[in-house]
């Protein structure tokens, strides 16, 4: 007998919600919901393998606990008790600073990604936490954070509605997009051609999203502040600017004119390879469009100037009056956000409030750059203890960031490692204990991170589409346990961390004036929640007091989770609106155009363009695959095969220079190493540009991902040697980094 269950896609951050048909406790196929809300039936292959990696039988199915150096199955009880034996003597004698925290990738998908790390956090009190944001958008963060206040006010954009999108660095025809939740994303960029609109792409590389495009310019890597830099200089020059109804909300449009007045096109032509034609086309195409968004992702921040980038995408937004209008670029309104505080000034963006102990790296939004994990274990100084003890939760860093091979040596040598993860792979088989969650069928879903992030407002949640297998925990209670283990409550019941969560969120709530629950009592509210667990009692709670929410009865047609649990295809919210001023969280309640930090950072912009020019050797530059998901989906044989490998891609021109046939082994070296792979010759990247795909490597010992070991590829993070960063925001420089190339002949092999 099968029967069909609804469940949101968590493979990447388009949010499809699919229809899953399941026999018995088995996902056996996935379609996309013509129902759903948001994504009308759109699915991808890899939403379409959901049942294929669902039941992967290389994932863990119990914990895993090392005795006598060997990584064995045992009891919940066993792995918790073994996680507080080991971490709390670490905290005890060295301080709360020596238990690091890695937080990857698959945190931003998951309800207890969304609902634990911070109350885990806050439990250690460490401030060693490093995340894979500083792998992808830290730069993004900090841009906002300067500009409006609010590391997590970033505009999106209005995909739907725009007349002119001018796309930096990003590939959504593989990735689906990213911090810009659009299912089908593909369909919307057609359906803007097909209105009339034009999209413009900026990318080293003719993927298939700028083959799509109406005007394609092939940037030397890491060129890109400097082209948005010129860019805002012809809005200046040419007396294009035009704030429109911004103008009363932003401060220091003056001060960027002076800050960008070097950067004209023609100055700024050879280091990006871009006709000075070209950039003022693009300045202008940008100011005619009736509406027009510019939008900025991986190559644009992780690169050298990262931050700066990400800034200028937003000034271009700003002078053009494209922000927070419809048809630009908005901040969305998600049902699950704080009830919005009346419009003022806040309390601003700090950075560097403490520095990194090794290389002194400024923590960003309370984290280290994930680059200096390495050296903060295997390097001893005087200015404090370095980590000893690591959680690792949803995160591959070994794969994932720079110098793997010489983080792979410093996990060895933690006194303690626990990481919660389905997989024994290249990063958890260093754990002392593997905490595994179950696969995505059996947990629930919300996006609560996405939503933030959507191009349409919209709510959906989904139950675990099959009941939790016997011997599984739910990883929201696997994440309360660990919490519990870590800070000194083991053996505590873990509903006590949502029971402390709801009643601090309600302390607060009621004190707020501009709270619905304002003098309302406590216990009372408690009492009205329903769900039938403490994560569900903690998403009712958000709803209710979010924006759209049923404010405990003051709006009685707003949202519940009862509400929502009745539009099991989800409920629409709306396009995006015009927010401002009230996201703002400056100090002086206003946008502020040129930050200290960001101007403080100009200079060595400066110094780029002085130094641009000089013959340059090849540069590396990344790539994703549709049917491949950074470093843990080579292990689904439906999602391997056909292009979706590991290959070096070298334009004709350098292949000949260099003597490459094509499928030839080369050797690519970097600051961090040297690998090995087939090339494959292309006129796609563009000539001194080489690319490797991420997330490969799988042949070291003791991972158990069977079929991903039969074709493993290479970590072309191997060629990073960590010492790149964007300085503001910490985050590594993954793109237009330099290597060397070497074809391999018989003997070299
Ligand atoms: N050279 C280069 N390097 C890159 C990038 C690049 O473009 N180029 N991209 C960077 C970016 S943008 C990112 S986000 C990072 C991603 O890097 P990571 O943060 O390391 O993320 P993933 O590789 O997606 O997955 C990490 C782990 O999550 C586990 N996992 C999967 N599902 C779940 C789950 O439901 N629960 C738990 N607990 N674990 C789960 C997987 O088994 C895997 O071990 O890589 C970065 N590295
Ligand atoms: N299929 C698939 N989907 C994914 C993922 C995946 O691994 N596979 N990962 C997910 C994650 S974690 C993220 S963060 C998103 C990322 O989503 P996207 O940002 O769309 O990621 P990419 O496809 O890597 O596209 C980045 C593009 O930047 C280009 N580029 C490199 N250097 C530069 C440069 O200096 N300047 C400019 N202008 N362009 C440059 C590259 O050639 C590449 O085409 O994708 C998500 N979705
Ligand atoms: S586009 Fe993303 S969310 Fe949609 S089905 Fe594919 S992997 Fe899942
Ligand atoms: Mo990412």
């Amino acid at each position: 007998m099968s029967r069909t269950a609804l469940r949101i896609c968590p493979l990447c951050e388009a949010t499809c919600g699919l229809v899953l048909t399941v026999e018995g406790t088995a996902v056996t196929a996935a379609r996309g919901d013509r129902d759903d809300v948001f994504s009308r039936g759109f699915v991808c292959p890899k939403g379409a393998s959901f049942g294929a990696v669902d039941s992967d039988p290389d994932r863990l199915r119990a914990p895993l606990v090392r005795r006598d150096g060997e990584l064995r199955e045992a009891t919940w009880e066993e792995a918790f008790d073994a996680v507080a034996a080991g971490v709390r003597p670490v905290v005890e004698r060295y301080g709360p600073h020596a238990v690091g925290v890695v937080l990857g990738n698959p945190n931003v998908h998951t309800v207890a990604g969304a609902l634990y790390p911070n109350v885990l956090l806050g439990a250690l009190g460490t401030r060693s936490l490093f995340t894979a944001s500083t792998l992808d958008q830290m730069p993004k963060h900090v841009s906002s954070g300067l500009l409006f206040g609010n590391a997590n006010a970033i505009p999106v954009p209005d995909l739907d509605r725009t007349d002119h999108l001018l796309l930096i660095g990003a590939n959504p025809l593989e990735s689906n997009g990213s911090l810009c939740t659009a299912p089908d994303f593909p369909g919307r960029l057609k359906a803007l051609k097909a209105r009339g609109g034009t999209l413009t792409v900026v990318d080293p590389r003719r993927t298939r999203t700028a083959k799509l495009a109406d005007r394609h310019v092939a940037i030397r890597p890491g060129a890109d502040a400097l082209l948005l830099a010129a860019m805002a200089h012809v809005l200046y020059a040419e007396d294009l600017v035009d704030l429109g109804a911004l103008a009363p909300h932003v401060t220091g449009v003056g001060e960027v004119e002076a800050a960008v007045r070097d950067f004209t096109p023609e100055a700024v032509a050879a280091a990006c390879d871009v006709d000075a034609d070209v950039t003022r086309a693009l300045a202008r195409e940008l100011a005619a469009a009736p509406t027009a968004a510019v939008y900025g992702r991986i190559g644009s921040c992780t690169v050298p100037h990262g931050t700066l980038a990400s800034w200028l995408v937003d000034v271009l937004n700003i002078l053009t009056g494209n922000l927070d209008r419809p048809g630009g670029a908005l901040f969305p309104q998600a049902a699950t956000d704080r009830t919005p505080r009346p419009a003022g000034p806040g309390r601003g963006f700090a950075l560097g409030r403490w520095h990194s102990r090794v290389s002194g790296h400024p923590e960003a939004k309370g984290e280290l750059p994930l680059s200096a994990l390495a050296e903060e274990i295997d390097t001893v100084t005087d200015a404090g203890e370095p980590v000893r003890a690591l959680l690792t939760i949803a995160a591959n860093p070994v794969l994932s960031a720079p110098d793997g091979d010489r983080l792979d040596k410093a996990l060895d040598s933690l006194d303690f490692m626990v990481s919660v993860d389905p997989y024994l792979n290249e990063t958890s088989r260093h754990a002392h204990v593997v905490l595994p969650p179950p696969p995505p069928a059996q947990s629930p879903h919300h996006d609560f991170a996405f939503n933030t992030l959507a191009v349409r407002n919209q709510v959906r949640y989904t139950r675990p589409a099959v009941p939790l297998e016997p011997g599984r925990t739910a990883e929201t209670e696997i994440l309360a346990r660990l919490t519990l283990a870590v800070g000194g409550m083991h053996g505590t019941d873990p509903a006590a961390v949502d029971a402390m969560v709801i009643e601090q969120t309600l302390t607060t709530s009621v004190r707020e004036p501009h709270s619905p629950v304002h003098g309302r009592d406590p216990g009372e509210l408690t009492a009205l929640l329903t769900g039938e667990n403490g994560p569900e009692r903690r998403l009712d709670l958000m709803l209710r007091l979010g924006p759209y929410g049923d404010g405990f009865g003051a709006r009685p047609d707003g949202l519940t989770l009862e509400r929502l649990l009745a539009h099991p295809h989800g409920i629409d919210l709306g396009p995006l609106r015009p927010r401002l001023p009230q996201p703002l969280k400056t100090r002086s309640g206003k946008v502020e155009l040129l930050p200290g930090p960001i101007a403080a950072d100009l200079p060595r912009l400066r110094q780029a363009l002085a130094e641009a020019g000089r013959p340059a050797g090849l540069v590396l530059v990344g790539r994703r695959h549709l049917r491949s998901n950074n470093s843990w989906m080579h292990n689904i044989p439906a999602l391997t095969g056909g292009s979706n490998r590991c290959t070096v891609h070298l334009h004709p021109e350098d292949a000949a220079r260099l003597g490459v046939d094509e499928g030839q082994p080369v050797r690519v070296k970097g600051a961090g190493g040297a690998v090995t792979a087939p090339a494959e010759i292309t006129d796609t990247v563009r000539p001194g540009v080489v690319s490797l795909p991420h997330g490969w490597g799988h042949d070291r010992p003791g991972v158990r991902q069977t079929h991903a070991a039969t074709d493993p590829g290479v970590n072309v993070n191997q060629l990073l040697d960590g010492s790149l960063l964007d300085p503001l925001s910490g985050n590594a420089v993954l793109n237009g980094v330099p290597v060397t190339l070497t074809p391999l002949t018989g003997a070299q092999l």
